[in-house]
């Protein structure tokens, strides 16, 4: 890994000048939250957030300073830091977090989630099964896993029009670094590249990528919407993240501070849902007033969505085999609950 020089700094930093943990009564407690997104971001706005709880419920005896995407390094070196505990908190989403904890990788199949994404982010927030599976996952890796969540659906940007498998044939489609996003979309007969995020602009730029994906208001934040031609919404998938902290760490606080930090990472769950919905309805019309050429297809059809769900069946069992472990039950269990959610209110399901 070569190390950003803040990270060089931080990690030397002597004990007691900053410390994480223990500390002597009375001294500030210092924590710190490093997020892959910049400035403006959603996770920033939920960083933003968290620290401001943490500080005014613990009457300032803890302090919380946060490290914007582009401070220390890529998705995969702050979770490095993490386990180091160099840093204490931070945003692992699941796409670059497949290589750590493969099962993860089950969050990034293709029309896997209900239509309704009111019941994902249920899901996703609050399911007491789901949570136990990736608490054991996570814990294996050193890792206290806090919260899982949505930052809108994934929309495809590309430089030529895009409504059937067929159209991928060839594309150079940048991904995520988890291994499974390139099976994703090679079944389509996309040519996938992983990428970090900080690549994406200029490899689009340079067309040594045609098209990636993120949600609306990252493809704006991040001008992505200025070097390409298309923006699609198939709701194949939500953007998931979540929230974690190094195991030992969490393990070794007072009970007060580490109940404490559960009790925020609660209560964001919904303040970060009503935030991701504002940002992404609010930058797309931002890229609109911005880019009036750039064709935006807002849904496709049943038909097309058919399509692109028969196509991506195969990846699941690629799924099972490239992660292992207990891929097959973490794949049963999400399918389970989405079907029985489904099946509940066949009929009555909200367009996505
Ligand atoms: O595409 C990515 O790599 C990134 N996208 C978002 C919305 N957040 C973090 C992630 O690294």
């Amino acid at each position: 890994m070569r190390l950003h020089l803040t990270i060089l700094a931080l990690a030397m930093m002597p004990a007691g000048c900053e410390t994480a943990g223990s500390e002597p009564r009375g001294a500030t407690i210092h924590w710190r939250f490093a997020i892959e997104e910049p400035v403006g971001s959603v996770q920033h706005a939920y960083a933003e957030r968290f620290r401001e709880l943490i500080e005014q419920r613990s009457d300032g005896a803890i302090r919380v300073t946060v490290y914007p995407y582009g401070t220390l390094g890529t998705s995969d070196q702050i979770t490095e830091l993490v386990d180091m505990n160099v840093v204490q908190f931070a945003m692992a989403s699941p796409g670059h977090l497949g290589k750590l904890i493969p099962e993860v990788q089950v969050f990034l199949l293709h029309f896997l989630f209900s239509d309704d994404e009111q019941f994902n982010n249920q899901l996703l927030n609050d399911d007491p099964d789901l949570s136990r599976v990736f608490q054991e996952l996570y814990a294996a890796r050193n890792l206290q896993l806090l919260s899982i969540w949505s930052e809108g659906w994934q929309v495809w940007t590309t430089k030529t029009p895009v409504a059937a498998p067929s159209d991928f044939r060839g594309m150079k489609f940048r991904v995520m670094t988890s291994p499974l996003l390139l099976a994703a979309y090679n079944a389509y007969g996309a040519s996938a590249t992983p990428l970090p995020y900080s690549e994406v602009y200029s490899a689009l730029q340079l067309n040594m990528i045609e098209g990636q994906e993120n949600p609306v208001f990252a493809i704006q934040e991040m001008s992505f919407h200025e070097v390409t031609d298309y923006m699609i919404f198939p709701y194949h998938a939500p953007f998931i993240t979540t929230t974690v902290t190094n195991r030992e760490f969490f393990e070794s606080l007072p009970p007060e501070q580490s109940r404490l930090i559960e009790e925020v990472a609660d209560e964001l769950n919904e303040y970060i849902l009503q935030v991701q919905q504002t940002y992404n309805r609010e930058r797309l019309q931002m890229i609109r007033d911005k880019r009036p050429d750039l064709t935006i297809v807002e849904g496709l059809s049943d038909e097309q969505r058919m399509q692109f769900r028969s196509a991506s069946q195969p990846v699941y069992e690629q799924f099972v085999e490239i992660a292992g472990g207990r891929a097959r039950d973490v794949l049963d269990l999400v399918q389970q609950k989405v079907a029985a959610h489904d099946f509940a209110n066949a009929g009555d399901l909200p367009q996505p």
